[in-house]
């Protein structure tokens, strides 16, 4: 008979029930060697990790040493009480978001997206967008119930607050994914600021997204929302119908 999982104290799960067993792969800034392997298993038995195996080590260049690493976690985390915290959020589908918006809203939501600064990846803010979309789910460019305007990559933020004041955008868009020397946090930072010296931050809705942004990153940085890998558009979609909504309700 199949056991349940017990949500108060999940932990993983490889052959069976918790078993606590886990991959993991990091690289430390010591030379490939016996002692640089013995460092590796010291710091994962630190992280609570049981009975640990190095399963691949590998001299990364002088001085580096790449490690996958196997084993078995002692900790649990209490997942029972995440669904009651607001972690259940539902998303609409794509005919859905559309009857939801025909509805409620009735004209096009206008969005403005870029990948900002001197970030040249544009495939993250392409999939929210473009028509072909991501994953078989169309971008907000196939939706009846937004006008999509995508600026493409290495836009500056000057640019990209300019169109959206032009178009009298109710959203900006923004993709980082080149995140070396925190170059995200600067380029994010300064587009919050911009947009608060222009006197627009009460009606823009600010969102960003990237492989390394978090929706609680987002929201430090002055942003409504912020999204990561295996954001699909109509999640998008979802929280800026619903946000658009919900503003014209408060004021
Ligand atoms: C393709 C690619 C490129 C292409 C980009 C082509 C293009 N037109 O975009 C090219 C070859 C140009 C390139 C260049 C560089 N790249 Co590159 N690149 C990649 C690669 C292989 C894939 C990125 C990608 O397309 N992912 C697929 C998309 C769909 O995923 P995503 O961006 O995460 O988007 C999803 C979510 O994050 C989210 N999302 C993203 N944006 C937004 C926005 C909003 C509003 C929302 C709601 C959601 C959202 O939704 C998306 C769908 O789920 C990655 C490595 C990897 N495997 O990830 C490296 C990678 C991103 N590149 C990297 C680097 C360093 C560079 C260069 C600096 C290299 C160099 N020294 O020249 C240059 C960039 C120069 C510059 N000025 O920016 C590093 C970044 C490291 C870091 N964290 O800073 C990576 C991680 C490679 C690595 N391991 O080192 N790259």
């Amino acid at each position: 008979m199949r056991r349940e999982a017990n949500l108060a104290a999940v932990k993983p799960y490889a052959d069976h029930l918790d078993d606590g067993l886990m991959q993991m792969s990091f690289t430390l800034p010591v030379p490939y060697s016996l002692a640089a392997r013995q460092a590796a298993l010291e710091l994962v038995a630190k992280m609570g990790v049981e009975r640990a195996e190095v399963v691949h080590s590998q001299r990364l260049a002088d001085g580096y040493t790449h490690f996958v690493m196997f084993g078995s976690c002692r900790h649990t985390v209490d997942f029972s009480v995440l669904q009651s915290e607001g972690f259940d959020l539902q998303y609409m589908s794509e005919e859905e978001i559309e009857a939801y918006a025909a509805e409620y809203i009735v004209r096009p939501v206008v969005v403005v997206g870029a990948s900002t600064g001197t970030d040249t990846h544009s495939v993250g803010i392409d999939a929210m967008l473009n028509l072909k979309g991501y994953h078989g789910h169309h971008g907000l460019e196939g939706y009846r119930s937004f006008a999509a305007h995508n600026l493409g990559s290495q836009v500056s933020n000057q640019a990209l607050i300019a169109r959206a004041i032009e178009l009298d955008a109710d959203a900006i868009l923004v993709s980082q994914t080149v995140t070396q020397q925190d170059l995200h946090i600067h380029n994010l930072t300064e587009l919050v600021e911009m947009v608060e010296a222009e006197g627009k931050r009460g009606q823009i809705i600010l969102v960003c997204g990237g492989p390394r942004v978090s929706n609680e990153l987002a929201k430090e940085l002055g942003f409504d929302a912020g999204f990561s890998k295996g954001t699909l558009p109509h999640h998008l979609a979802t929280f800026l119908v619903r946000e658009v909504v919900a503003r014209r309700q408060s004021r």
